[in-house]
């Protein structure tokens, strides 16, 4: 290479729906029920607060992990088969009790999500300071992944680290009330509350993202990037993507139950994803039914959506898509699908102005 041509970034991705090239595949490998903290209560399903209480730090329960593994394994070894690049974290160990001089936990969680930890934007890799205590030291699993990434060229910011003491926490949040779980005491975010849009990054306030974190992360982008908050209707917000997924441009497929009109996607055509078809008896322990929708985008024609969710199979083929089913369900119950387990280190295509 000629030290005039212009190196080629190994990190790039500015959409939700270019081509995808390369991308970090989670793992459930080693996963323990999270350590109970209150603010949890909010984005819980019912029941399971109670069981936290007392299973935090023990082993995710081996049957259903066990083949949820495999359903991972099965998803990364089909992105390669399409010819996109798949990385894995590090097998680490999540039932490690740790500690800060203000608090400890249980064990850690798991390497399974890492959209909620890595925000890439355009060429620059951003970990994420996460709310829950035991994720505090997620980003291990990725250390490797993102030194070499950086080597090659991308940029790598941290967020402050946050302290997550009691003064970020709501004492007496009432799950029902219009509050938030979390205080504006420090910046703290989930990535997976952020969706690109080239120069315009699309963020929520949640359970776990307060506006103190979202206006850092517009800070720490710089002039490249433009940070807009919307509003949803969603009392257990935690992660936007499954409430919105950006499919191609102009293109939104939202959750009925929760989007609210924005002019910022005034001229996009809205698609309803239908009900999920996720049986009310299937475990469920961190998240909603919705991650039906939590799809991934290969490119803006085609993508990956569970092979029982029929009705949104259909939604998306009437509207001009190409669905390629996977089985993921016994991922679901661990907190998210596909979007949420990945994060799209590149995709072709550069930044565009795609909001107005
Ligand atoms: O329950 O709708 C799903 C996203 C979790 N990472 C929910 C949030």
């Amino acid at each position: 290479m000629s030290l005039t041509e212009p190196r080629r970034a190994v990190i790039s991705s500015y959409t939700e729906w270019d081509p995808l090239e390369e991308v970090v595949v989670g793992r459930l490998d080693g996963g323990v029920f999270p350590t109970w903290q209150p603010s949890m209560a909010a984005v819980m399903p019912p029941g399971v607060p109670g069981l936290l209480r007392y299973r935090g730090g023990q082993n995710l329960p081996g049957e259903h992990l066990g083949i949820a593994c495999r359903e991972l394994d099965d998803f990364a070894d089909m992105l390669a088969r399409e010819g996109i690049e798949v990385r894995r974290p590090a097998v680490v160990d999540h039932s490690a009790e740790f500690a800060t001089p203000h608090w400890r936990t249980s064990g850690g969680l798991y390497a399974a999500m890492p959209r909620d930890l890595l925000l890439v934007a355009g060429t620059t890799i951003v970990e994420a300071p996460m709310s829950w205590r035991c994720r505090y030291h997620e980003v291990h699993a990725y250390r490797e992944l993102i030194k070499s990434y950086f080597q090659a060229g991308a940029g790598w910011l941290q967020a402050p680290q946050p302290l997550l003491t009691d003064e970020l926490f709501r004492a007496e949040h009432d799950h029902e009330s219009a509050d938030y779980a979390i205080t504006e005491f420090e910046p703290v975010f989930d990535a997976a509350d952020f969706l690109r849009f080239g120069h315009d990054i699309v963020a929520q306030q949640s359970h776990v993202t307060n506006a103190f974190g979202i206006r850092w992360l517009d800070w720490a982008l710089g002039d490249e990037f433009q940070v807009h908050r919307i509003t949803v209707n969603d009392p257990h917000a935690m992660h936007i993507d499954a409430t919105l997924a950006a499919l191609a441009p102009g293109v939104l497929l939202v959750n009925p139950e929760r989007y609210i009109h924005n002019d910022l996607f005034k001229d996009w055509k809205i698609i309803e994803a239908p009900e999920p078809t996720l049986p009310a008896e299937w475990p469920m322990y961190f998240c909603s039914p919705w991650v039906s929708m939590n799809v991934l985008s290969l490119d803006e024609r085609t993508v990956v959506v569970e092979r029982q969710e029929k009705p949104l199979i259909d939604v998306l083929t009437r509207a001009g898509f190409d669905c390629f089913p996977v089985d993921f369900r016994h991922v679901y119950s661990f907190g998210g699908s596909f979007h949420c387990v990945t994060a799209d280190m590149r995709r072709a295509g550069g930044p565009e102005t795609y909001l107005t």
